[in-house]
């Protein structure tokens, strides 16, 4: 849920990098982390569980500066894509502002794709959000692997880009494709919450 704070002037928007297990969601932050300058970052939030290391989350704020007058934050969360941790991934969807897919490109990873496209649609739905409306992009990561080991961006395009939103052919682990989902999905976001913005609410 974007955050608006009109007496400090300030906007706080979620956006969830959701993909199936190992696509390069946690890569995609570190990338960005890597790039933005700190005094626009704040450090990377990995959660772990109390009894194993495997990561819960990762969390990561930016800082945009000032846009139209707000001050503008993104709030930037993975999700778990291991199948126990469902109920993490449809927490950590709450209240998302906009969504990064980034898909695996990987041949074998079609099906898994899929399914966490479909999980995507049944949490947003729990959450009162209509998947068909929500700000997305599709990011096909993993596009550096050679051509006979992947599916090509075209391809997935065909199973997953039914609502025809920006898709971005990725290498994340290089930087690839990062910080393009990142803008089409801030320009998304941005663009929902201007339409969405009428005066008589600005007062209040
Ligand atoms: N070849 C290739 N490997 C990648 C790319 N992005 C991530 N990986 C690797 O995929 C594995 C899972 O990445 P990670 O970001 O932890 O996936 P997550 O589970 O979605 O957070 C790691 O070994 C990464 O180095 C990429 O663009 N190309
Ligand atoms: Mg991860």
């Amino acid at each position: 849920m974007t955050v608006i704070n009109y007496q400090d002037r300030e906007i706080t928007c979620k956006i969830v990098y959701f993909g199936p297990a190992r696509s390069g969601k946690t890569t995609n932050l570190q990338w960005i982390h890597e790039q933005v300058p700190s005094d626009r970052r704040g450090d990377i939030v990995s959660i772990a569980t109390q009894s194993d290391r495997t990561l819960f989350f990762d969390f990561l704020p930016l800082d945009l500066g000032v846009i139209s007058g707000f001050t503008t934050r993104l709030n930037l969360y993975t999700v778990p894509g291991q199948p126990q941790y469902e109920s993490t991934r449809r927490i950590v969807l709450k209240g998302a502002d906009g969504v990064v897919f980034v898909a695996d490109s990987r041949a074998e990873m079609l099906d898994e794709n899929a399914g966490a496209l479909a999980d995507l649609h049944v949490y947003l739905h729990s959450h009162g959000v209509d998947p068909r409306t929500v700000p997305l992009v599709m990011q096909y990561n993993k596009q550096d692997l050679p051509s006979q080991l992947r599916t090509s961006s075209d391809e997935l395009d065909k199973v997953l880009n039914y609502r025809r939103v920006p898709r971005i052919a990725a290498a994340a682990l290089r930087g690839a494709g990062v910080f393009h989902a990142l803008n089409a999905v801030t320009t998304a976001v941005l663009h929902q919450l201007a339409e969405r913005s009428r005066p008589a609410e600005q007062v209040a």
